[in-house]
């Protein structure tokens, strides 16, 4: 038999990025990002394996280690990444669970597909997982692997976390199969959500649909208690302050204000290219305080990094034809040779240079549509250890409930945008500096690793009987 770990992690993807060497040879690097920060110290003390996806069609690499973590991956062939991840996750659940902003597609094939592959998961959790071991399984591609898990190892302690907002039973219920997404999560012993309104949906939805009676935070199911919570996920905010004190970077951050011209005033948002972004929104406000003059291209310029993404599925091609028009629109109309109003990026950036640009940016606007949590929002926070800066951001924001002292708007309500994007440019900087220090205090508080670590001891305090 293989070796088996007393702490499994499964999440759609490997925390690796695939690089070639000069001759042409594949190796692997740890991705940036504070999921992996976060949970790369507690898998390697454990003695724990991820399993995930590598990237790429066709078969799997072999397993490997990492900087203390063995790594698994699970293959996709291309049909699959188009049905179970690009469709049935992606072009499906994903609009689904963010408000039906944009319309879900269902697909029979897409389903069947996401099925095949949860299996896959599951099977190679299954296998890896030693006895009585503890798996957490993340997000909305894998929500059927705790059923299918805990069917084939009884013994394990699983935890699921979803890191997108859980919808109200009403959007919900337009599932073609609802009832096996949420006998998948019931898999689980522990389901944790970013916002308490997440666990209030999934378990209203265990008495519409299953006929349950849920109680407090938990409810019993086929003998067993599966416990509902909110557990807001956070950065790595030592990396960001470490990264804000790298002269390096301020020095970065100086040129990128000086070759902005200086004097004008930087408003920042930073985005995967997606629609529960609000990015089409923020641009017709901006737009139209520079047709109203309340704001000029000689005192302001927008900076917006769109991170490529999902650029397979129609949604997400189209939204990009529109964001990019709308951008030439405004800077055909409002700018001047030298001094463009947006300065619109679309690539991703290495972690200095996000890091230089939040330095720079005098405002920052977050103004998601729908998010689960919005780590940018915490980012941006974490990084002005000086307390200026100011934040715009979205009421439908998890973060929102964490930084009450932002400026928040309301993504839908345009007017309300442009007031809040000039209230957060004019409002005296001794105010600005004292709601800084308090989401500051907040952010500090509560980072990622204590995210972790609370949602691992809340699992491992799981008494996963009914009550008699
Ligand atoms: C999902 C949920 C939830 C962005 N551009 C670049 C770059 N980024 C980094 C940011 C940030 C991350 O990507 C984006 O995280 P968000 O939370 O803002 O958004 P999603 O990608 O939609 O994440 C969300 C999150 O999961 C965690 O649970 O908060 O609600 O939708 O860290 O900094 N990083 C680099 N270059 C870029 O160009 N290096």
């Amino acid at each position: 038999m293989n070796e088996q770990y007393r702490f499994v992690v499964v999440a759609n993807r490997l925390p690796v990025d695939e690089i070639l060497d000069d001759e042409g040879k594949r190796e692997w690097t740890r991705s940036p990002g504070g999921l992996v920060s976060a949970l790369q110290p507690t898998v390697r003390a454990r003695h724990g394996a991820w399993i995930g996806w590598a990237g790429g069609t066709g078969d799997a690499p072999e397993p490997f280690e990492l900087d203390g973590m063995w790594l698994h991956p699970v293959a996709l062939s291309s049909d699959e990444l188009d049905f179970y991840y690009e469709g049935e996750s992606n072009a499906t659940i994903w609009p689904l669970y963010h408000d039906a902003v944009e319309t879900p597609a269902f697909h029979r094939r897409w389903r069947q597909a996401y099925w095949r592959v949860n299996q896959r998961f599951a099977e190679a959790a299954a296998e890896l997982a030693a006895p009585g071991a503890t798996v957490w399984v993340h997000d909305y591609q894998l929500q059927l692997v705790p059923a299918m898990l805990r069917k084939l190892r009884p013994d394990l302690r699983i935890g699921f976390f979803l890191h997108i907002p859980f919808p109200p039973v009403e959007l919900f219920m337009q599932m073609p199969w609802r009832t096996r997404v949420l006998e998948g999560l019931l898999g689980a012993d522990l389901v944790g959500f970013q916002r308490p309104g997440g666990a209030e949906n999934f378990l209203r939805l265990t008495r519409t649909l299953l006929g349950l009676e849920p109680d407090g935070d938990h409810v019993v199911v086929d003998g067993r208690t599966v416990t509902a919570r909110a557990f807001p996920i956070s950065i790595d905010v030592a990396e960001m302050e470490q990264l804000a004190a790298d002269p390096q970077i301020q020095q970065r951050a100086k040129q990128l204000s000086e070759e902005l011209g200086g004097h004008r005033r930087l408003l920042l948002c930073v985005d995967r290219l997606d629609y529960t972004k609000g990015i089409e929104h923020r641009l017709k406000a901006y737009r139209e305080l520079l047709a109203e003059g309340r704001l000029s291209n000689r005192d302001v310029a927008l900076v917006q990094v769109a991170t490529p993404s999902r650029l397979r599925v129609a949604q997400y091609r189209q939204l990009r034809e529109r964001v990019e028009r709308e951008v030439g629109r405004i800077n055909g109309e409002y700018g001047e040779v030298g001094l463009a109003p947006v300065h619109y990026l679309f690539r991703s950036y290495d972690r200095e240079e996000l890091l230089a640009l939040y330095l720079a940016a005098d405002v920052m606007l977050v103004t998601p549509l729908r998010d689960g949590m919005n780590l940018v929002a915490k980012e941006y926070v974490a990084a002005r250890t000086d307390n200026t800066g100011a934040l715009v951001l979205s009421e439908f924001t998890g973060a929102a409930a964490e930084l009450s002292d932002a400026f928040l708007v309301n993504p839908h309500d345009v007017d309300g945008l442009k007031q809040a994007f000039v209230q957060a440019l004019e409002t005296p900087p001794d105010e600005r500096g004292a709601r800084m220090r308090r989401m500051r205090d907040q952010v500090c508080a509560y980072d990622v690793t204590r995210w972790a670590k609370e949602f691992l001891e809340a699992l491992g305090e799981c008494d996963r009987t009914a009550p008699r």
